[in-house]
């Protein structure tokens, strides 16, 4: 058995936070030999939800659980973090200009920056969740001047999961077969899930499903499944999120088994997008770092969806310049 790693959620008392928390106890993310102590912020409001979350944990009586603290205090939760999970943000209320959204939101992300920077383990790797995600890791790697930016990570792992499960409804395959899916850009309805390298039992997507499929319903699809589910659900995806941010840290610490999987880091100028900007790419990890895989061939149509969600990225970057919170 190793020495506990502390993990930080943010919006602990959330729909996401719920899902997740129980799942990181269990081992989940960090393995069965891998004890937790679990920090959890939250907002003054909502700390005596989060602690109701705490009894729950407690009454689990899970083996690798150490620890759960809760607190509202930023510089307490991210104390010695090895991995911090930021969840909660601030939505989308009636009435609010994207402007609003972006303004309210780098008043959470900037701070949990700077505390991420002053107090987080030297190794702390991030996941942003909470939206709009790429622009939130880009302001919290932004205040965190000490901290490595490749460290600062946002969530497209969803995306990409719901890519390869569609593909695999498509095709009556296992998803284990499927490989080659990427998720460029931003986690927007602006996104673009390419099938161009993907494979299927080791067969070329491209040559077994047509482009109309790709281009009206695939695409779409994945695109706006999140508006899907709040149709059926009446709330929005939980668990399914909550998983893919599980699979996302297992990944960047295990490495990833074959292929590669989507996460949106820091752009170093591969494929054009321009460097600095938080954008999904292709990725790998190796030895606990994400490498994004390289030289694959963009297409016409890949190069024109590529750059309409990345002008998206740009747009968001210069609103929060435009503000003065970059
Ligand atoms: P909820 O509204 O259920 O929970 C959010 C929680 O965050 C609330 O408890 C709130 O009090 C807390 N919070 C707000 N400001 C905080 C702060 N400054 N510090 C700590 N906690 C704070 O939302 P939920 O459904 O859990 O979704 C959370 C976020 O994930 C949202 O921004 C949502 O848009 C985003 N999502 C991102 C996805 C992705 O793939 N990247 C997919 C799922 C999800 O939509």
């Amino acid at each position: 058995e190793t020495s506990p790693v502390t993990v930080t959620v943010t919006g602990a008392a959330g729909q996401i936070g719920y899902a997740l928390l129980f799942r990181i106890a269990s081992g989940a993310m960090l393995g069965p030999h891998t004890p937790v102590r679990l920090k959890l912020l939250e907002i003054p409001a909502a700390v005596r939800a989060a602690e109701g979350t705490a009894l729950e944990l407690s009454d689990c009586a899970f083996g690798l659980l150490h620890s759960v603290d809760v607190t509202d205090s930023p510089a307490s939760a991210f104390d010695g973090t090895d991995v911090a999970l930021l969840v909660g943000a601030r939505p989308r209320g009636a009435g609010m200009e994207r402007s609003d959204l972006l303004e309210a939101n780098a008043g959470i992300f900037g701070p949990q920056g700077r505390a991420i920077n002053d107090h987080a383990a030297d190794d702390v790797r991030v996941l942003v969740v909470g939206n709009p995600a790429n622009t939130n890791a880009l302001i919290a790697a932004a205040n965190a001047t000490d901290v490595p930016r490749e460290r600062f990570t946002a969530m497209t792992r969803l995306d990409h999961n719901r890519a390869v499960a569609q593909l695999a409804i498509k095709l009556g395959c296992p998803v284990t077969d499927i490989d080659g899916v990427t998720i460029w850009g931003n986690h927007s309805a602006s996104q673009y899930p390419d099938l161009t390298h993907a494979t299927a039992g080791g067969e070329p997507v491209p040559a077994l499903v047509d482009e109309a499929w790709i281009e009206s319903e695939f695409i779409p699809r994945v695109a706006r499944r999140g508006a899907e589910i709040i149709d059926a659900r009446g709330a929005s995806s939980a668990a399914s999120a909550a998983s893919a941010a599980i699979d996302h840290i297992r990944d960047w610490i295990d490495g990833t088994p074959e292929g590669w999987t989507s996460a949106a880091v820091v752009s170093d100028g591969s494929y054009g997008v321009p460097e600095g900007l938080v954008s999904s790419f292709p990725v790998r990890s190796v030895d606990g770092a994400w490498e994004i895989v390289q030289g694959l061939a963009l297409p016409e149509f890949s190069r024109e969806r590529i750059d309409a969600s990345v002008a998206e990225l740009i747009a968001e970057r210069d609103a929060v310049r435009g503000l003065g919170l970059l």
